[in-house]
């Protein structure tokens, strides 16, 4: 025995190397090569578009995606804080559609081999500047937040920058980039490609929705859900309701009369505009329009469902829950009005996942992952003030 060491000691560090090495062995290398990104841009429901994109991104190219972490910002804190992939979702799931490895994972045990310091290059379309403005011909990848902190978790510094435009984009559905990119960049010569950004567009694109299926929630966000919906809500059917009204979103809101589409509208207005126009009713509907949606919802399941009917609601919101409103406007007809105790964003998405109906904010992409969820599943979902009511149209017909 090793002089100075007890043999308990010892044993516990003969167990980390052993778990260590069965580790090692489960994470292969790929030889086709690895996608890393920063998921730099928005909150949760931005940063869930961009992952269907780069998903679909690297199962194209044949490489594994590196699962970043979520980049969360919490009042008060100048910098962002980077939460494992797999607090929120199973990495198992995602490995029946494409090759997947979190990037805990990846750094402890495959970087120092595969992307030792000396081979990390940061990818970016074009040049991007520092914060003053000034130039210096390279992607800058760590310049601001959240880019100093995602990378810097990690202990990631880049030696230089490499430009993939305008030759290169991530397009790989309509214009099969998919061919050039691995032509241009060897796996062997470059086993990681790290973007400053996301390799994808914002909303997700339509070919990309359906990857949401791969998306499935933790143990431990599944039980919470589970439970609210099991202790909390009456027994018997709900509606799960997205209200997004913080003063964020009421300032986004006044930018529709400029635009056609804003955030994740195409996914109830088509991507084209085909299926209807902005309002801002659809934006940030009223207190009337959302009870009034909601009667004709409760009245509609009546008629057709006589033996299920709704019990309660259940009310996600990031700021204004309207709970007594909704239970004085909701009283006679006996539905009650409910809400998580506390403030938890996951949580909220998974239980609207499973309500029986859902009525969410078409141009919010925080509904936007409820809709995806559910389409999956097949369970039904409607947007507040879409379609335009007949009589809103009659109106506007009228004003016309
Ligand atoms: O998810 P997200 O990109 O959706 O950003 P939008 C909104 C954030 O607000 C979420 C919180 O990630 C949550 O942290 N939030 C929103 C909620 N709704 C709820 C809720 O029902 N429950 C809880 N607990 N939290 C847009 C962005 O937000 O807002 C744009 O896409 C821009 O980038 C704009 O910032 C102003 O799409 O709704």
């Amino acid at each position: 025995m090793c002089k100075g060491i007890s043999s308990v000691l010892l044993i516990k560090i003969l167990i980390i190397v052993a778990i260590n090495n069965i580790k090692c062995d489960i994470w292969e290398v790929d030889p086709k090569g690895y996608i890393a990104y920063c998921p730099c841009m928005g909150r949760f429901g931005n940063q869930a578009d961009h992952f269907l994109g780069a998903l679909s991104f690297a199962h194209a190219l044949n490489r594994t995606l590196i699962l970043p972490p979520w980049v969360e910002y919490r009042k008060g804190e100048a910098k962002s804080v980077q939460v494992p992939f797999k607090t929120y979702f199973k990495v198992d799931a995602l490995q029946e559609y494409t090759k997947v490895i979190p990037m805990e994972d990846f750094m402890a045990y495959l970087a120092d081999d595969l992307w030792s310091p000396q081979k990390r290059v940061s990818f970016c379309y074009t040049e991007r500047t520092k914060l003053d403005g000034t130039s210096t011909g390279s992607c800058n990848a760590k310049e601001g937040n959240p880019f100093f902190s995602f990378w810097d978790t990690f202990h990631i510094d880049f030696i230089k920058s490499e430009f993939y435009g305008p030759s290169l984009n991530y397009d790989v559905i309509h214009n099969r980039m998919d061919v050039l990119w691995n032509e241009k960049y060897d796996p062997e010569k470059w086993p990681v490609i790290a973007f400053t950004g996301a390799p994808a567009t914002f909303p997700v694109q339509a070919e990309n929705v359906h990857l949401h299926k791969y998306l499935q929630w933790s143990d431990k966000i599944d039980k919470k859900a589970n439970d609210f919906i099991k202790n909390s809500l009456p027994k018997g059917a709900f509606i799960g309701v997205h209200l997004r009204n913080g003063i964020d979103w009421i300032r986004a809101c006044e930018h529709i009369k400029d635009v056609k589409q804003l955030f994740a509208s195409p996914q109830c207005l088509g991507y084209r505009n085909e299926k209807g126009v902005l309002t801002m009713d659809i934006c940030l509907p009223s207190q009337e329009i959302i009870v009034r949606k909601l009667k004709r919802l409760i009245k509609k399941v009546k008629e057709a469902h006589k033996t299920n009917q709704i019990k309660s609601i259940f009310v996600a919101s990031d700021n204004n829950h309207m709970i007594d409103y909704l239970n004085e406007q909701l009283r006679r007809m006996k539905i009650t009005a409910h809400k998580l105790p506390e403030n938890n964003p996951h949580v909220d998405l998974a239980i609207l996942g499973r309500a029986n109906y859902f009525v969410g904010n078409c141009v919010s992409s925080f509904s936007a992952f409820v809709k995806r969820e559910r389409d999956a599943r097949g369970f039904p979902s409607e947007f507040f003030a879409y379609p335009i009511e007949k009589s809103q149209k009659n109106n506007r017909h009228e004003e016309l």
